[in-house]
């Protein structure tokens, strides 16, 4: 790409003897260097990044917003929520950032964060129990405990079209989008993807370009947002049950949301009761309509009503018949919500206006790029000054990839996970001592509200370290078998979903060339909760010296 990388720089290096290394200062990092400070550790963060706050630093596309609503997505530190403001229901990237900067000030997280500083190798030296850490800019560590907190979209996925380097116009990876933004104005936008991301710029650039041109692949099945304020008198009145909320009933639900989990099947309602809890999903917004009934994952036909009554929303919101035909089919091209859908506000509206094309890449695909454009298999040269790629990740491990792990006997990640991802508990690996991760795979990472996933599992991380310190060991590893075993849970309980018997990055097929198979837990956070909670009393899967 020519789109320069939020040139964040590199920090002079240092040498340094910690208890723990954490990698990554997004939600997980922040929520674990906390915790471990509160028990008494010796600890760093190692960030690329100049600033905390993870892909809410990095992602500053435009358009870039969370998807889970106030006030679950935050930390349930009290000294943060207590002194933070909220201004939007659904916070963009700026506001996330500025969340970030006060919790920062807050917890004075960037005392012990190393700025520019890119974690390279890292190996675990037998004689010892440590890890040996090498970083980008000469930083060496050596500590006992590597905790990876570098989130599940670490290496970005680009797309390999015919002469894409030979354009000449802006163009830039979703995450790489410059922090001071780029002038859309008057310019000929292009997206490329229409996952979370691509909707969103999407829906963004539309309101500013002279044209914009979407290359769509697959249709992505969007939901209302719903977006709305804040009111300051509501969250002062909110913080007599925040606590509650954020510690507690966030874990109760499957995705790790406050609303509850729907307790009927598409087919235990009549008609017209199916009608009104669909309309009220819808007029809720969010990701309920996702979980209204609790077979929409389930049953292919549960699924097909849940598409009908979406599709004839969607269809009404458009006049062009091509577009409509494209972005809501009478005929589902995949099960509904069986890919991540995105939360929109007007990207209806937006895409059926005069100055948006859409261009449908499996009819009709890329089949080169030219320093002007992109040209597709009709022979249609679509003229480009801005392209927007926001074809997604190497999702969960392809961040692993960037990084050189070895573990016991001279084994390296990469080779272990090489026929497949093997992990305990999604968040352990067998021969990798004293190697904890959040929020990567066989852990609910995709299916969930992130820090409702991650600060358990940090507080999992805690305990352990805690025990182990307690009785005096110093090495900790997930055994082969109870690697193989979960690997066969994950399996079972994905096997069930309707997600399975989908391409995309919950199975790892977005990327050319990866096996296919289940990332994510799929039982839900309180099952998944309740699990790895249980081995802790024995530490049971683990051998411990
Ligand atoms: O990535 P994606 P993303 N030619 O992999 C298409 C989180 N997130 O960055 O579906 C043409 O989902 C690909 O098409 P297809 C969220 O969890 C959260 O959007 O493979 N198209 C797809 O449409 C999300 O799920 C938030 O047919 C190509 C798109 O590119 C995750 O991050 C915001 C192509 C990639 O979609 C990743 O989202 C943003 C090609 N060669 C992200 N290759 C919020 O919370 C790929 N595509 C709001």
């Amino acid at each position: 790409t020519n789109g320069h990388a939020a040139s964040d720089g590199k920090a002079a290096p240092v040498e340094l003897e910690l208890d723990a290394l954490i990698v990554g200062a997004g939600f997980a990092g922040v929520y674990l260097l906390h915790r471990l400070r509160q028990e008494g550790y010796n600890i760093k963060i190692a960030e690329a990044g100049t600033a905390i706050g993870g892909v809410w630093h990095w992602n500053s596309y435009p358009g870039a917003r969370v998807d889970s609503q106030y006030p679950i997505y935050a930390l349930s530190i009290p000294e943060v929520y207590k002194t933070w403001q909220w201004k939007q229901q659904y916070p963009g990237q700026k506001e996330l950032k500025q969340y970030f900067e006060h919790v920062d000030k807050v917890l004075d997280v960037g005392r012990d964060t190393l700025f520019g500083t890119t974690v390279l190798t890292a190996v675990f030296d037998e004689s010892t129990d440590k890890w040996r850490i090498e970083c980008e800019n000469g930083t060496r560590i050596t500590c006992r405990y590597f905790l990876s907190c570098i989130g599940f979209a670490a290496k970005r996925h680009y797309p390999d079209f015919e002469g894409l380097d030979s354009f000449k116009g802006y163009m830039c990876h979703s995450s790489f989008w410059p922090h001071e933004g780029v002038d859309v104005k008057g310019k000929k936008v292009a997206v490329i993807g229409t996952g979370a991301t691509g909707i969103q710029i999407a829906q963004e650039t539309a309101k500013e370009a002279s044209h914009l041109t979407c290359f769509v692949r697959t249709p992505n099945h969007c939901i209302p947002m719903q977006q709305g304020h804040v009111d300051p008198e509501q969250q002062v009145r909110d913080l007599a049950t925040i606590h509650d909320r954020l510690t507690k009933k966030r874990f109760e639900s499957l995705g790790g949301m406050l609303y509850p989990d729907a307790a009927k099947n598409v087919f235990d309602d009549s008609p017209e009761d199916r009608r009104a809890t669909l309309e009220e999903a819808w007029r809720l917004g969010g990701f309920r309509l996702t979980s209204a009934y609790k077979d929409v994952l389930t049953s292919e036909a549960a699924n097909a009503e849940v598409y009908k009554f979406w599709v004839e929303k969607r269809r009404a919101q458009m006049t062009d018949p091509v577009k409509r035909d494209l972005l809501a089919p009478e005929e589902a091209v995949h099960f509904i919500f069986g890919k991540r859908p995105s939360l929109e506000q007007d990207y209806y509206e937006q895409m059926d206006k005069p100055h948006v094309t859409l261009v449908n890449v499996k009819t009709n695909p890329v089949s080169h790029v030219l320093s002007n454009g992109i040209v597709t298999a009709d022979g249609t040269l679509h003229e480009i000054d801005i392209l927007a790629i926001a074809t997604g990740f190497d999702a969960m491990v392809g961040g692993y990839k960037h990084l050189d792990i070895t573990g016991l006997h001279g084994e390296t990640l990469k080779t272990h996970w090489e026929k497949g991802v093997y992990t305990y508990l999604g968040m352990t690996v067998a021969n990798f001592p004293n190697l904890m991760y959040t929020y990567g795979p066989h852990s609910p990472t995709a299916y969930a509200n992130g820090p409702s996933i991650v600060e358990p599992q940090a507080e999992w991380i805690v305990s352990v370290m805690d025990k182990m310190r307690e009785e005096g060991k110093t090495r900790i590893t997930a055994t082969a078998e109870a690697e193989r075993e979960w690997k066969e849970e994950i399996r079972k309980l994905h096997s069930t979903s309707l997600r399975d018997r989908i391409d995309g990055w919950y199975n790892g097929t977005n990327i050319p060339g990866n096996v296919k198979q289940p990332l994510n837990y799929n039982g839900g956070i309180p099952l998944y909760l309740e699990t790895i909670r249980a081995t802790l009393e024995n530490f049971d899967g683990f051998e411990v010296k």
